[in-house]
């Protein structure tokens, strides 16, 4: 197995996965400033060009961050983050779907358009008129999550899961683009503090870490 990871956010949820079930992957770093994962090399790998991609035993390449981890957690099922049985499964993944619509995509749309505009408008299509609404729209999310964490302490309760390291690298991310998490959502803020002090998210912090 071998992962290709960079800077950023999605690459940083596996590394996190990873660290959480102390899994042994060897990595190899992708330079995402200088376009390295636009080249053949590495689209090759992955034809939509995104960072983190996962080269198997087998010799199949799987991209997408989520779908990573879940393989990962299909390869070694102890630590589960997912969850052990359909129903805590289900929750988690359905969790991660709400995090993936009502803030990622408005985010990273946002970004795109406005301070990450020179790095990506030669990459893919941007769209500056809509950012504000986009960041507009993962501030509205993020409240939303606020809300649900009022009697929680992770994202689905009591069980800390891959919904937890999605929206964490997310969070942490928004805060370096412009994007932080206001004061006034102070569920999500002590929710961050809790995931912040486990030992994945300082090894994580570093995308050169175990490489
Ligand atoms: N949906 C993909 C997104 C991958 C993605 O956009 N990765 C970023 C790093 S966080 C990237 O490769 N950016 C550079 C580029 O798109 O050229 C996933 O979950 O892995």
């Amino acid at each position: 197995m071998k992962l290709y990871q960079s800077i950023g956010p999605n690459p940083r949820v596996v590394t996190m996965f990873i660290a959480e079930k102390a899994m042994d992957v060897p990595r190899q770093f992708i330079d995402i400033l200088t376009a390295e994962n636009r080249q053949p090399d590495f689209l090759a790998k992955n034809p939509a060009g995104g960072v983190p991609v996962l080269e198997t035993d087998g010799g199949h390449f799987v991209a997408e961050s989520l779908a990573i981890c879940e393989y990962l957690e299909e390869c070694q099922a102890a630590s589960p983050l997912i969850g052990e049985t359909p129903e805590a499964r289900a929750e988690t993944r359905a969790t991660m779907r709400t995090i993936d619509q009502s803030v990622i995509v408005p985010m990273t749309n946002g970004f795109r358009g406005s301070e990450g505009l020179p790095m990506f408008e030669s990459r893919m299509a941007c769209f500056p008129d809509a950012a504000p609404g986009n960041k507009a729209q993962a501030q509205d999310g993020l409240a939303k999550l606020d809300a649900a964490l009022a009697d929680k302490a992770f994202m689905c309760g009591s069980r800390f899961t891959l919904a937890d390291i999605l929206l964490f690298c997310f969070v942490e991310f928004g805060a370096q683009v412009g994007q932080p998490l206001p004061d006034t959502l102070s569920n999500l803020k002590a929710w961050q503090a809790r995931v912040a002090a486990r030992p994945s998210a300082a090894i994580s912090a570093d995308p050169k870490n175990g490489l």
